[in-house]
């Protein structure tokens, strides 16, 4: 390879850093033709969290791509075989204190993070908003539960009992609606095989595991229309699992809930037995 060809190939090299970072900076400004491929507008009271979690990782491997792409490009350009015909090769058999630094600097990092984050992931995963029942606080029980099925969402709302799984419980399909301003506490369960129920502006994504009952909570503070996703390549149709979440004030989600409520009523609907 002539220097020309080195140093032509030494640029193509640095053009992953400048790229990458180029390409992540025209997402985060909204610029033309990226419009809307940045993070959704958050809606959720700790949607914050998430975001600046995500952003400080984000940040953290940056400087590391960078870094390592800037330092392939560096070695490329100065010591490839046409420009250093002369110089003379030095055979190794590695540093040790080199690997020794390489391998304890990810390893800090990697713990670092796990430290850092175990507020947010215990607040998201753990720490189910209660309630208090008779002097004595209790998880509070959920507001309906999803069913995930290829390739839709079965949502049952608790009926009036507020207990699920009864024969008052409304039933719709795609179509979440939730008050705002509220605690709220999803049980979420699959019919078939693995999905990930996903609500990008609530920051939420949970994966759907056949044979499991799962809780997922968050507290939306905007009203208006967002999408549910599945996150998850559960088949041919994944592509349109996708449902409407409508986030209403408390007395338009009471009235809405009522309304289809005396709806099903009519059409005497029967919903399936009871599981528990
Ligand atoms: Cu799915």
């Amino acid at each position: 390879m002539n220097r020309w060809a080195e140093r032509l190939w030494s640029l193509l090299f640095l053009m992953v850093p400048v790229a990458g970072v180029g390409v992540f900076i025209w997402a985060m400004a909204d610029g033309y033709g990226m419009r809307g491929h940045w993070l959704p507008e958050n809606i959720d009271e700790q949607g914050k969290v998430i975001d600046s979690l995500f952003l400080f990782i984000l940040g953290l491997t940056g400087v590391i791509f960078v870094g390592t792409g800037v330092a392939l490009f560096w070695f490329l350009w100065r010591y490839g075989a046409a420009g250093n015909r002369d110089a003379r090769v030095r055979y190794t058999h590695g540093s040790h204190t080199l690997e020794v630094v390489w391998s304890i600097l990810p390893a800090a990092t990697l713990l670092f993070i796990a430290i850092y984050q175990m507020d947010a992931w215990a607040d998201a995963k753990i720490r189910r908003p209660t309630i208090v029942v008779n002097g004595q606080e209790q998880p509070k029980p959920p507001i309906a539960e999803i069913t995930g099925r290829q390739f839709e969402w079965r949502i049952r709302y608790a009926g009036r009992d507020g207990v699920i799984g009864t024969r008052d419980d409304l039933f719709t399909v795609n179509e979440l609606h939730l008050p705002v301003h509220e605690e709220i506490v999803l049980v979420i369960k699959t019919e078939d095989v693995l999905h990930s129920f996903f609500l990008p502006n609530l920051r939420v994504k949970q994966d759907v595991v056949p044979g499991m009952k799962q809780y997922v909570w968050f507290k939306p503070i905007r009203t208006g229309q967002y999408d549910i996703v599945c996150a998850e390549l559960c088949g041919w149709g994944h592509y349109k699992m996708r449902g409407r979440l409508v986030l209403q004030t408390r007395e338009e989600f009471d009235r809405w809930f009522e309304q289809e409520w005396n709806n099903q009523e009519l059409r005497s609907y029967t919903p399936p037995e009871p599981e528990e």
